[in-house]
C-alpha cells in the first residue's frame, strides 16, 4: 500500500502502523530482531498482538518464495513494511563503499534484488549495513563518491516500482559513514535520484543525536521509515527514551509510514512485542 505524503500540519492520509520484525539469517540469530522462527510462526503471532506490518530480514531475495510471502500475508492481514539488505554484508562483507569496485557492484545487485522483490508488494529495501564506511586510505569525499553513485543507481530502480528506497545512518560502531540526520540531509541533496529516503532507527539516534525529536522535525518530509527501540534496543519502554516527545514529532510532521520493533527479543519475543504495542496504543493511536 503506497500512501502519498500529507504536506507538513495536515493530516497524513495514511495513520502510522506498527511493524515488527522477523530474521531469516541463521547468522544474525543474536541481532536486533523480535522473531527468528520463520515466516509462518512470526506472521501468527504478529497478527496475534495487532500490528499491522512485517519486517523481513532475509538472507538474500532469491531465498524468499514470493508466492508463500503473499498467502501469509493475506492470511495474517499483514503488509510488508520494508526488506532489509544487511545479510549481503554479513555472509559476504558486501558494501557499497567498498575500494574494489566488483565488490561495490555485487553489493548493488544484492540491494537491486531485494528492491526488486519488495517492490512487487509495495515495500521498500533498507540500506543499513550494506553502506560500509570509510575505510583505511580512502578519502570522505571518494567514500561518499561511490555511495552517491550506487544510491543514484538503486534510487530510480525503487522509484520504477513506485516505492521509495531507505537509508539509514548508523551509529558511530557500526560506521563512519553518516551518523545523524543532520549530516546526512545535505549528502541526499547531492544525489540525482530524489527517492531515497531516511529511516531513523530511534538505538542509533540515542547514541548520535543532541535531541532524536528534534532531529525526526528536522527529517521531516525525507523520512520514510522508522526503527522503534528503545535506548537499551529492547522494545520502547524498557528503556529511557523520550517516547512522547518523539511521537509528537513524527505526528506533527506527517508522518504516514511505519513504526518497525527492531528490537532484542528480550526479555522474550512475546514480551516485547506486546510492550511494542502497548507503547504503540499509547502514543500513536490518535482518536479524531
Ligand atoms: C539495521 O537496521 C540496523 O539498525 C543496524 O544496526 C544493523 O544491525
Ligand atoms: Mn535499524
Amino acid at each position: 500500500m503506497l500512501a502519498i505524503r500529507a504536506p507538513i500540519g495536515q493530516r497524513p492520509l495514511m495513520p502510522i502502523r506498527a511493524a515488527i520484525t522477523v530474521c531469516l539469517v541463521p547468522e544474525a540469530r543474536h541481532g536486533p530482531f523480535v522473531f527468528h522462527e520463520g515466516l509462518e510462526s512470526a506472521f501468527a503471532k504478529a497478527s496475534a498482538h495487532g500490528f499491522h506490518g512485517v519486517e523481513i530480514f532475509p538472507t538474500h531475495a532469491d531465498d524468499l518464495d514470493g508466492l508463500q510471502l503473499r498467502d501469509l500475508l493475506r492470511q495474517y492481514r499483514l503488509e510488508l513494511a520494508a526488506v532489509g539488505t544487511g545479510a549481503g554484508w554479513l555472509r559476504r562483507q558486501l558494501t557499497l563503499t567498498s575500494p574494489d569496485p566488483h565488490v561495490r557492484m555485487q553489493a548493488r545487485d544484492f540491494i537491486g534484488a531485494v528492491i526488486d522483490f519488495a517492490g512487487g508488494f509495495g515495500a521498500p529495501a533498507i540500506i543499513g549495513s550494506m553502506q560500509g564506511r570509510v575505510g583505511e586510505g580512502v578519502s570522505r569525499e571518494q567514500a561518499h563518491a561511490w555511495f552517491r553513485e550506487e544510491l543514484d543507481q538503486l534510487g530510480p530502480r525503487a522509484h520504477a516500482l513506485g516505492v521509495p528506497l531507505l537509508y539509514e545512518p548508523l551509529n558511530r560502531y557500526e560506521t563512519n559513514l553518516f551518523n545523524t540526520v543532520g549530516d546526512v540531509l545535505p549528502f541526499l541533496q547531492t544525489l540525482r535520484t530524489r527517492n531515497v529516503r531516511l529511516l531513523c532507527d530511534l538505538f542509533h539516534m540515542n547514541l548520535e543525536e543532541q535531541d532524536i525529536a528534534t532531529a525526526l522535525r528536522f527529517a521531516g518530509q525525507q523520512l520514510g521509515h522508522v526503527h522503534l527501540a528503545d535506548s537499551n534496543r529492547w522494545a520502547m519502554g524498557y528503556g529511557h527514551t523520550p517516547m512522547e516527545a518523539i511521537a509528537s514529532a513524527l505526528h506533527d510532521s506527517g508522518y504516514d509510514g511505519f513504526v518497525s520493533a527492531e528490537v532484542l527479543p528480550q526479555p522474550n519475543a512475546e514480551s516485547a512485542a506486546r510492550q511494542t504495542m502497548e507503547t504503540f496504543h499509547r502514543f500513536f493511536v490518535r482518536t479524531p
